[in-house]
């Protein structure tokens, strides 16, 4: 137990040095569980597809088979929750937003600015379209090398993670990766999502600790 926590202290330590933790955070060892409302349980998928729409030049769908056959990164990320927990080195496996446009899946409309991720039970977040376009947003089904248990997404989340020792404008906090994904929407205004409507920053920022609402929206 003492053990664990010296442990804990000297990585977190480790991490300020080299300038991974940014300000206001603590190093966690667990993986919490975070979100509002129920986990979606899915008996199986074949009724499961995700989408891509709005502005774009055509609306895509994927069923979970081809889904699957996109082809996918391994990418290694710093993950910084909004309530002051950092999870460093995390393995996650999946399809890169970007990668769809290189292979001439999806074409942006020259109006798309901001991207919706649309989640079961209605939950959605925004960003705009450069960071989901970034290294720095996944299509992850896969942690550790497993599929992604039901409580951290499965089958599908956005995930929103920074690479490790490369800060930069476009590191948001983890609420801005959506569980249980099932669409995206490109749209040419901004419209702020759940958490973004509940008092969270609209710009989340991990380094200029973006968090709350500063004045007004
Ligand atoms: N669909 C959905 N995704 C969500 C949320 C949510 O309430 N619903 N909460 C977000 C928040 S606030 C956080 S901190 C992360 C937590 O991810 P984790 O539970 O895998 O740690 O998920 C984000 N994605
Ligand atoms: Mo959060």
């Amino acid at each position: 137990m003492f053990e664990n926590f010296l442990n804990r202290r000297r990585k977190e330590e480790e991490m300020r040095q080299s300038g991974r933790l940014p300000p206001g955070q603590t190093l966690t060892q667990k993986f919490p569980v975070l979100h509002y409302g129920p986990v979606p349980i899915y008996k199986d998928l074949s009724q499961w597809t995700f989408r891509i729409f709005g502005l774009v030049e055509e609306e895509r769908v994927w069923s979970w088979e081809a889904f699957n056959a996109l082809p996918k990164t391994e990418v290694v990320y710093d993950i910084h929750c909004v309530t002051g927990w950092s999870k460093f080195d995390t393995r996650w496996r999946g399809v890169h937003l970007r990668t769809l446009i290189e292979l001439g899946l999806i074409k942006l409309r020259p109006e798309a600015r901001y991207a919706i991720q649309h989640c079961e039970f209605g939950y959605t977040t925004n960003t705009p379209i450069e960071v989901v376009l970034a290294d720095n947003f996944l299509l992850a089904t896969h942690y550790n090398g497993e599929p992604l248990t039901p409580e951290h997404g499965y089958p599908l989340r956005g995930l929103m993670g920074a690479l490790p020792g490369q800060p930069r404008d476009t590191d948001l906090y983890l609420w801005k990766g959506g569980k249980w994904l099932r669409a995206i929407e490109f749209t040419a205004e901004d419209r702020p999502g759940f958490w973004e409507q509940a008092g969270y920053s609209n710009t989340a920022n991990v380094w200029r600790e973006e968090r709350y609402w500063r004045g007004l929206r």
